[in-house]
């Protein structure tokens, strides 16, 4: 790839991961042989700004049957969702009969919550999803037609965790063309580059994620697609989101907060090279403390586990190269992936009760964007003299 994926400009290269699995490629021992690998590139569009993946990943590749990823099991992720719903019911969904669509929809909390309120709502998602209504296809312009003759325009489509996603942008704009009301919003949140580079982030790079968003170039992605970047609201979740609100051109005014994220990013040098170089050397000083970190305490006879087996942990494990060697075993609450191994690196998935049986020296948190809930849950651990390693921003024990 050497055309940007929303404006055809130049790609330059900005870092360079090397050989890496998919990230939620969990394999059976059995299917080990077949394991599928692609260069992990960045570059950034000259044009727009737009920081993203160099490479095509073939797209069966990229959406698998069971596909393991499943917010609700967080309290966290559930009330995050249920807080974005309950606040739309005071706000944007206040008209006469409102409906609100979300394309990919994380176990379908938000929409859930707002028809218990009595919204009309609809996901629109290839795979199933069980408790709310889903129309069953990618969001362009065909599903977008489809449903507005059904149930007619929407005032809201959110989507979280799933635009950055996207590598086909224009097919989605397509979409919102046919199907958003004069006055409706295209809400969507993902990791924002600010944060991933101010606390060295670098794990939210994989596969997945094509798109490494900044109000900058979500701003040039909405005027090119004739579209308005309307407001952008911090998010704590996931190590730090951006959440970005997009209209139509002409019905309504962009607020304040745009403007001063745009002066910050702007201020941080957020579109320099020399930024992003710096935060590639970052990265490599994180590598090295952490691997000589659990290289010493491994030497000293302590034993360490893993704790959540991440999509982001791919990246982690295998540009770092932790393996099975300095981390026997990673704990983690889905089912699915419990029982195979880590995609890379192969290191075995286990239920979190073997986290206590008996509890390792130290854990390494690789699921560090929900440390609050993960270390309350596993307070007997501390309680038992156990200690947590982190790596973002910076390798510490906690
Ligand atoms: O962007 C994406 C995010 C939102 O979700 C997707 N592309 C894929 C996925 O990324 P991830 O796997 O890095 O997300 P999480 O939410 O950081 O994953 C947490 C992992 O930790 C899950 O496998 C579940 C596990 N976990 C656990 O074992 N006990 C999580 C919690 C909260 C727990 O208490
Ligand atoms: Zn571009």
């Amino acid at each position: 790839m050497t055309t940007c994926r929303v404006c055809t400009g130049p790609l330059r290269e900005l870092a360079d991961f090397g050989r890496q699995p998919l990230s939620q490629a969990f394999v059976r021992p059995e299917d080990l042989a077949t394991e599928f690998f692609y260069q992990l590139v960045v570059g950034r569009c000259a044009d727009c700004a737009m920081v993203q993946l160099m490479q095509e990943i073939p797209p069966d590749k990229m959406v698998h049957e069971g596909y393991p990823y499943h917010p609700a099991n967080s309290t966290v992720m559930r009330k995050h969702f249920q807080d974005t719903a309950t606040r739309w019911l005071e706000t944007t969904l206040t008209g006469p009969d409102p409906f609100a669509i979300e394309i990919g929809c994380n176990d379908g909390v938000t929409l859930r919550t707002l028809g218990e309120a009595g919204v009309r709502h609809l996901a629109v998602d290839p795979s199933g999803v069980t408790g709310v209504p889903v129309h069953r296809a990618f969001f362009n312009s065909e599903s977008a037609a489809e449903i507005r003759a059904e149930h007619g325009p929407a005032d809201i489509v959110y989507a979280a965790n799933t635009i950055c996603a996207q590598p086909d942008v224009a097919s989605i704009f397509a979409g919102l063309e046919v199907l958003l009301a004069p006055d409706g919003l295209f809400v969507f949140e993902d990791p924002y580059l600010g944060e991933m580079l101010a606390r060295t982030g670098f794990d939210q790079i994989y596969d997945e994620h094509f798109y490494y968003f900044t109000a900058q170039s979500v701003q040039a992605m909405a005027d090119s697609f004739g579209m308005r970047l309307v407001d952008v609201e911090r998010l704590p979740v996931h190590g730090g989101q951006i959440r970005y609100s997009i209209a139509r051109r002409g019905s309504r005014l962009p607020s304040v907060a745009v403007k001063e994220l745009l002066a910050e990013e702007e201020a941080a040098g957020l579109a320099d090279d020399t930024t992003f170089a710096q935060f590639v050397s970052q990265i490599d000083a994180t590598k090295d403390a952490l691997l000589n970190l659990l290289t010493d305490l491994g030497d000293k006879g302590h034993s360490i586990v893993g704790y959540g087996a991440t999509a982001k942990s791919a990246t982690t494990a295998n540009y770092f190269g932790i393996g099975p060697d300095l981390v026997p075993f990673v704990c983690d609450s889905t089912p699915s992936k419990q029982g195979t191994l880590t995609p890379g690196m192969h290191i075995p998935v286990r239920p979190p009760a073997e986290f206590a049986d008996p509890y390792p020296d130290y854990a390494l948190l690789f699921a560090w964007n929900h440390a609050d809930e993960i270390m309350a849950k596993e307070k007997a651990f501390r309680d038992a003299g156990g200690k947590w390693i982190l790596y973002v921003p910076e390798v510490r024990i906690v």
